[in-house]
């Protein structure tokens, strides 16, 4: 396998590297930690690494160094799409360079070959109450998987630490393949009265997804495509990223990690909100209509949140302090392909006027829109309107990010993570000598 073969070569020049940073240049300091990080959710501590991508606050998420429109750009696709291949980012992610068609297609081919989900995935999944959320039947089904694990079976045989990376690339490999049918499988379950649409193997990763949801627009295909390289990845501190890297840092298989971390993304802080705020536009929409003429009802709309002590779902970031340029992204194929749209036009003109509100409240660190403003009402424009779905749609493209790193984090010997914790009078202890 090219993927095995490009990652094996690169290996001992990354080992050697970081065994050398860490032997030489091991006590310098990468920064110091204060009491309001240590009760703040640990905001903008260093103490994570990746090389797959970079959140810069001022201008967004870099994947293996490039942009989003670099990317959009520079990526092999499927002919005659303007979104490119998953299987060229999964790459990119796993190897650090781009790909040609060739190399993305070899991914594609091996999701094609490990893609048939085992029929007890499906069992367990309609064994859930109907009124489970999708997130859970998502999770359920990810961690159903676990008993497949390769890394598993061959960490029990004794394989060898330098090897860790082989199986968990399998397992990665053989998990991401099965996640678009998984996904489609929940909505047509849940709400097309399981009328089950089943892949096609003409189709790309993200275009068998679109067609098995059964969204006749093939422009859909394209937004698909979009969507799961927006969502991939966004560093390694985010809650799914850093969640799925912990529990996958005491050498729990992939299945164990992702699911876990998908159980972290499930939290309307972090990927529910794409829902949240699809909620909050339909609300605002039967406020006011189509607001395009009244923005000071959408002005009292947003206040009235803030007021009843609400977030405004979608804006703000934890460490952007920009628009979010996977927001960018979105804006962008809604303005060319249905600048018409309701739904789209209202997420829209809320970018207009929710951040000077936010700045106006002063609380919000940053009041710009991040990716879960408006990745809702694109999927509401081709009939995905059961809002309750699209985490799943978050969690699909979220593991192939926290995947690759987890490979990469095997293949590089990270050990198991244990940060300290002290008690409150420890740091009033040390507020005190500090005074
Ligand atoms: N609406 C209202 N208040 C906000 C918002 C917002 N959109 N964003 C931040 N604040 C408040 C925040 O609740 C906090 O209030 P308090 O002091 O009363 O606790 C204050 O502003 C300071 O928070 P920040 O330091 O700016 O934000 P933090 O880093 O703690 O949290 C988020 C980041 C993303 C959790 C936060 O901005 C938020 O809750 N946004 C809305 C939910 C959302 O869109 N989440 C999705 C993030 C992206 N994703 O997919 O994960
Ligand atoms: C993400 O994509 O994970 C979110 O933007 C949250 C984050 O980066 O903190």
């Amino acid at each position: 396998m090219i993927l095995k073969d490009k990652i094996r070569a690169q290996l001992p020049e990354w080992r050697e590297r970081v065994t050398k940073l860490v032997k030489e240049k091991g006590d310098v300091k990468v920064g110091e930690v204060t009491i309001s990080q240590v009760y703040g959710g640990m905001r903008d501590v260093k103490g994570l690494v990746t090389d797959i991508s970079y959140v810069d606050p001022s201008e967004g998420i870099r994947f293996r160094g490039y942009t989003i429109p670099e990317l959009l750009d520079k990526l092999p696709k499927p002919d005659g799409k303007e979104m490119p291949y998953i299987g060229g980012l999964y790459y990119l992610f796993l190897v650090g360079s781009l790909p040609t068609e060739n190399e993305a297609l070899e991914v594609e081919n091996e999701w094609k070959k490990r893609g048939k989900v085992p029929e007890y995935v499906f069992e367990a999944i309609k064994a859930l109450p109907s009124d489970a959320h999708p997130m859970t039947l998502f999770t359920l089904a990810v961690l159903t998987l676990q008993r497949e694990s390769i890394f598993a079976r061959e960490y029990h045989e004794g394989i060898k630490k330098d090897a860790y990376w082989e199986p968990m690339l399998e397992d990665s490999l053989n998990l991401t393949a099965k996640l678009p049918e998984i996904a489609a499988y929940i909505y047509r379950l849940k709400y097309k009265n399981c009328d089950i649409i089943p892949p096609d193997q003409n189709f790309d990763w993200a275009g068998n997804f679109a067609h098995m949801m059964g969204v006749t627009d093939k422009r859909y295909e394209d937004l698909s495509r979009l969507y799961f390289l927006l969502h991939s990845d966004h560093e390694s501190g985010n809650v799914s990223a850093h969640t799925t890297h912990l529990v996958a840092s005491s050498l729990s298989d992939i299945y164990y990690a992702a699911s876990a971390g998908l159980s972290g993304l499930a939290g309307p802080l972090h990927g529910l909100a794409n829902q949240e705020c699809l909620i909050w536009l339909l609300e605002v929409k039967k406020k006011c209509g189509d607001c395009s003429s009244d923005k000071e009802t959408l002005r009292q709309f947003a206040w009235d949140t803030l007021k009843s002590g609400q977030v405004i779902p979608g804006y703000g970031h934890a460490v952007l302090r920009k628009t979010d340029p996977r927001f960018t992204a979105q804006l962008e194929f809604g303005k060319k392909y249905f600048p018409e749209d309701d739904i789209f036009r209202l997420a829209a003109l809320v970018y207009d006027v929710v951040p000077d509100i936010l700045r106006e409240q002063g609380k919000a660190k940053d009041p710009w829109p991040n990716v879960d403003a408006i990745s809702g009402s694109l999927q509401y424009h081709y009939g995905i309107k059961e809002f309750d779905f699209y985490t799943v749609m978050f969690g699909v493209s979220r593991i192939i990010g926290v995947s690759a790193n987890a490979i990469w984090a095997r293949a590089l010997g990270q050990p198991i993570e244990r940060p300290k914790s002290l008690t409150t009078a420890m740091l009033e202890e040390i507020a005190a000598k500090a005074s």
